[in-house]
């Protein structure tokens, strides 16, 4: 095992991965860029104001109106840069969700992930397409999503309880994170994925992995006693695969049968 092991993420397993970890890199590299400069910045007034020179503390200060202009400068740069680069970037990678065109094998996997202290639970609307009733009223420690199990569409809901969920590989999915207790963090690294779960929230993102394998979900905000432990899994597979677990697990009687 090599040191770049334990100092660079996991090998990237999503298509938008690569652009976060070239993100990453570009931060690192504009703070070793103003790291030296500003250290350079240091070095040189400790040397230029030391004491030999200057014996007598100056109290007017500068007397040119530069520092003016250039702060003057620095922040129209910095407006420049929200407003013509990270504003409409946040645009075009967070905000555009990939969308439904009515094609069941190409449309975005919906799921609705809900942190649960420790644990992952993952809910899918079941080969209907339709999401089973939802009532906080009804959730518990058991049925974390508060599913209305006489609804009739919440029959085929597909609900992994603190157990590994699947996906196929090279689709979209849209993960709606919520949390039924504290905050929690839904995190896959291999994914480059990371979001919090705030309780009364519904949060979306949305990645597509391309590399089949099982992953690991952590929770990357620390939560309570055993937020260490606070692991799920989900696995990419084929498409073939996938809609094999998936009319199983409907056919379970998923979500709606189990609560009633
Ligand atoms: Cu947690």
């Amino acid at each position: 095992m090599s040191i770049w092991n334990y100092l660079l993420p996991p090998p990237n397993a999503s298509a938008q991965g690569k652009a976060v970890d070239e993100l990453m890199l570009y931060i690192h590299l504009l703070m070793l860029v103003l790291f030296v400069g500003w250290l350079a910045y240091f070095l040189y007034t400790v040397f230029r104001f030391r004491k030999a020179k200057n014996p007598k503390a100056d109290h007017v200060g500068a007397r040119s109106h530069f520092s003016t202009y250039a702060e003057i400068g620095i922040a129209a740069v910095e407006v420049l840069l929200l407003l013509g680069f990270a504003v409409p970037l946040w645009a075009k990678a967070v905000d555009q969700f990939p969308v439904r065109t009515g094609n069941p094998q190409t449309d975005p996997i919906e799921i609705q992930i809900m942190g649960q202290q420790f644990a992952w639970n993952a809910h899918f609307a079941g080969p209907d397409d339709k999401w089973g009733k939802q009532d906080m009223k009804e959730a518990s420690a058991n049925n974390p999503f508060g599913l209305v199990g006489s609804d009739p569409d919440a029959k085929d809901d597909v609900t992994c309880l603190r157990e590994p969920f699947r996906v196929p590989v090279n689709r979209d999915i849209i993960c709606r994170i919520s949390s039924m207790d504290v905050i929690h963090s839904f995190k896959l690294p291999r994914m480059r994925v990371t979001q919090d779960a705030i309780p009364g929230m519904t949060i979306p993102i949305h990645f597509r992995p391309v590399e089949k394998g099982s992953y690991i979900i952590i929770c990357a905000q620390l939560c309570g006693n055993l937020h260490s432990t606070m692991k799920g899994e989900f696995m990419v597979v084929d498409q073939a695969e996938y809609d094999t677990w998936f009319a199983e697990k409907a056919k379970a009687g998923g979500a709606g049968a189990s609560f009633e």
